[in-house]
């Protein structure tokens, strides 16, 4: 059996962190025969719940599972850590403008950030759910002294696996047979799912489905708002789908690409396609192992696809610049 490996997950009491945790610890995202530690963070109001979900995971008698700690204290929480999962993130209220919640989130953020630099494995990587994720990615990557730029990830996921499903919708098949599907920039109403590059069946989709107007108008918006759309139906956000896009992203993280394809998960920019280096903006990525990722350079980018990447982008950099104090120099 090999050695346990720890992850340590905020939010762990809330929605999602009840649908990820019983996966991770079944085995479903490190494999059967990895055992696994759990480090669950929460604020302290939220202890006597995540108590509770501790109960549960012993009642699951889980074989992989070893030691479960639950905690508000950030230094517990992330100690000895190699993969950290920031879900847990506070929700924007009524009359809140969007600038207050970076602003509150931010500080969230540069604590998890330190507190991983000073706690976590020399393997550790962060994948950052909690929104406004990207740029809650950009202040704990660049708190967290020590831990190189390229273990910080921010969870597209979800939309890669919303437009998947709703181009396979379209054309009448299965959802696995599409593939190459980007999202780029930020994960918010901006992003742009990119069906210029996509395939069906390993044909360009616009080959596929011949009813472009969709694709351009239809598509895209069903995607932006599909968050939206969950919210009207079920009275309250994405869990189960949010929490398996996490696994999704974990498991293309450490499990080589598939030749050809690639998936959508938030990085820190190299300048690649245009996109200000340093911000933390979705693209495509390839997974080469366990540990060493690229983007994959040479997608065709047109013009109604450079229009939609730059006004994500765009707003990026206004996020970016919103937070500036909490970004050290
Ligand atoms: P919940 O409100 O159910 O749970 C959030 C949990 O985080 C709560 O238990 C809360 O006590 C805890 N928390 C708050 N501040 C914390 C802190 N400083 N340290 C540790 N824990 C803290 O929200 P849930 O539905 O689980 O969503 C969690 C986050 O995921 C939200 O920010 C949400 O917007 C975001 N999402 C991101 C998605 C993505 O694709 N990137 C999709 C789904 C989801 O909307």
């Amino acid at each position: 059996m090999k050695d346990p490996i720890t992850v340590s997950i905020t939010g762990a009491a809330g929605q999602i962190g009840y649908a990820l945790l019983f996966r991770i610890a079944s085995g479903a995202v490190f494999g059967p025969d990895q055992p696994v530690n759990l480090r669950l963070i929460e604020i302290e109001p939220a202890l006597p719940a995540l108590n509770g979900v501790v109960m549960e995971l012993d009642d699951c008698a889980f074989p992989l599972l070893r030691e479960v700690v639950p905690t508000a204290d950030l230094n517990e929480g992330f100690r000895g850590t190699n993969w950290a999962l920031l879900v847990g993130s506070v929700p924007r209220k009524a009359g809140m403008e969007r600038g207050d919640l970076l602003g509150i989130n931010g500080k969230i953020f540069t604590g998890q950030g330190k507190a991983i630099a000073r706690n976590a494995a020399k393997d550790v990587r962060v994948l950052v759910v909690g929104n406004p994720c990207n740029t809650n990615a950009l202040i704990a990557m660049n708190n967290a002294d020590g831990v190189p730029k390229e273990r910080f990830f921010a969870m597209t996921r979800l939309d890669e696996n919303r437009a998947k499903s709703q181009l396979a919708k379209k054309a009448s098949v299965h959802h696995s047979k599409v593939t190459n599907l980007c999202i780029w920039g930020n994960h918010s109403a901006t992003q742009y799912p990119d069906f210029t590059n996509a395939k069906i069946n390993g044909r360009p989709v616009a080959d596929v489905i011949s009813h472009v107007e969709w694709l351009k108008n239809d598509f895209i918006k069903t995607v932006q708002q599909r968050g939206a759309a969950i919210i009207a139906a079920r009275g309250a956000s994405s869990a189960a789908s949010a929490a398996n896009a996490a696994i999704d992203t974990v498991k293309s993280l450490i499990t080589p690409t598939p030749a050809g394809d690639w998936h959508s998960v938030a990085v820190c920019s190299d300048g690649s396609y245009g996109i200000e280096k340093g911000l933390i903006a979705s693209m495509p990525i390839r997974t080469i192992e366990d540990g060493k990722w690229e983007v994959v350079q040479g997608v065709p980018v047109d013009a109604f696809s450079r229009e939609k990447i730059d006004a994500s982008i765009k707003e990026l950099q206004e996020e970016r610049d919103a937070v500036k104090d909490l970004l050290p120099k």
